[in-house]
């Protein structure tokens, strides 16, 4: 092969390989050690090695790329061809993005999961209404209190700091006279420093990936609900590949649903030990909290359904008869 005719055809090998390889962005608010990231990094590498690298996925967790309430807007937009949001964060946009925040309605693996399973037809069909596809979802651990003393009843939130990260939490603020501040994960810890943030709902999950045990030393086990992260594509993005890869990219996502479930959950008790042994009490809540606890979810559960019309009642109704 003459020298000229060489380096013609392996220009020609280079642009015809970088053709053939499809490069995505996927945006996450979460940091890499956080187990929906890892999830999400494995997802990566398996759709990689199913596709033979024609679908080059590049994971950008801590909110680097878009802001936790952006990402979806990114991916609808076309943006980022995937992103992972936070459901509960757009329940001012439609109600059944947060029927799964609602404390007490789905307080347990197996209640999310038909809470899940009661959801998607709706979820999927709206979001694909937004040139969205639902990949996939996972569930966060129980969501508990986390404060800087110990605390009897709700009375005793009065007036406390509260960091809110979606709408129902900050009603819960308002229900038990605490004050709420709208705060994303990636900006949690600086809060807790700066005395912004004195308590807080959410999973020894997102206490640990925050190190809360630094700044906060009590956790109040209230289990009250499992709020989920949820997997995006555009559309118009999914559409363009060829039908192997869309095959190999649905698969991969199935098994990153079962087993971010599955993770979710046996990762449960290791956060909360690890709260413990950097420092932090974890309290089964007292049967006053628990009652206190449980008349906000009762109002949150009408208010919800008020909002919610027709839609969430066939939600609700689903999921009650599973
Ligand atoms: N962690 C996220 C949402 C729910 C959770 O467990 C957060 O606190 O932002």
């Amino acid at each position: 092969m003459n020298h000229k005719f060489g380096i013609a055809l392996a220009a020609l090998t280079l642009s015809c390989s970088a053709l053939a390889q499809t490069k995505w962005d996927l945006p996450t608010a979460y940091p890499p050690s956080n187990f929906h990231t890892e999830n999400l990094a494995q997802f990566v590498s398996d759709v990689d090695k199913a596709t033979a690298g024609k679908l080059k996925i590049t994971l950008h967790p801590n909110a680097a790329l878009f802001k936790a309430p952006e990402i979806k807007r990114a991916v609808q937009g076309g943006q980022a061809q995937m992103g992972e949001i936070l459901l509960v964060n757009f329940q001012n946009e439609w109600q059944v993005f947060g029927a799964d925040g609602i404390p007490f309605l789905a307080d347990s693996y197996d209640a999310a999961w038909k809470l899940y399973q009661a959801q998607k037809p709706v979820l999927a069909k709206k979001l694909a209404e937004q040139g969205i596809v639902l990949l996939y979802t996972v569930a966060w651990p129980p969501q508990g209190i986390f404060i800087n003393k110990p605390i009897n009843a709700a009375a005793d939130l009065k007036g406390v700091k509260w960091r809110a990260y979606s709408p129902a939490t900050a009603r819960i603020a308002e229900l038990v006279g605490a004050q709420p501040v709208t705060v994303q994960q990636a900006e949690l810890s600086q809060a807790m420093a700066t005395g912004v943030v004195e308590s807080y709902m959410s999973s020894g999950s997102t206490g640990y990936d925050t190190k809360t045990y630094e700044y906060l030393k009590h956790f109040y086990d209230t289990q009250a609900w499992l709020p989920k992260n949820a997997v995006l594509v555009n559309k118009k993005a999914f559409d363009a590949l060829d039908k192997p890869t869309q095959e190999a990219l649905l698969k991969a996502g199935a098994e990153a649903e079962k087993r971010g479930w599955a993770t979710s959950k046996t990762k449960t008790q290791e956060y909360l030990d690890l709260l413990k042994k950097n420092g932090m009490t974890i309290h089964e809540p007292s049967a006053q909290l628990k009652a206190d606890m449980k008349k906000v979810g009762e109002t949150m559960i009408k208010e919800w359904t008020e909002k919610a019309g027709a839609e969430g009642q066939a939600v609700l109704d689903a999921y009650r008869k599973m």
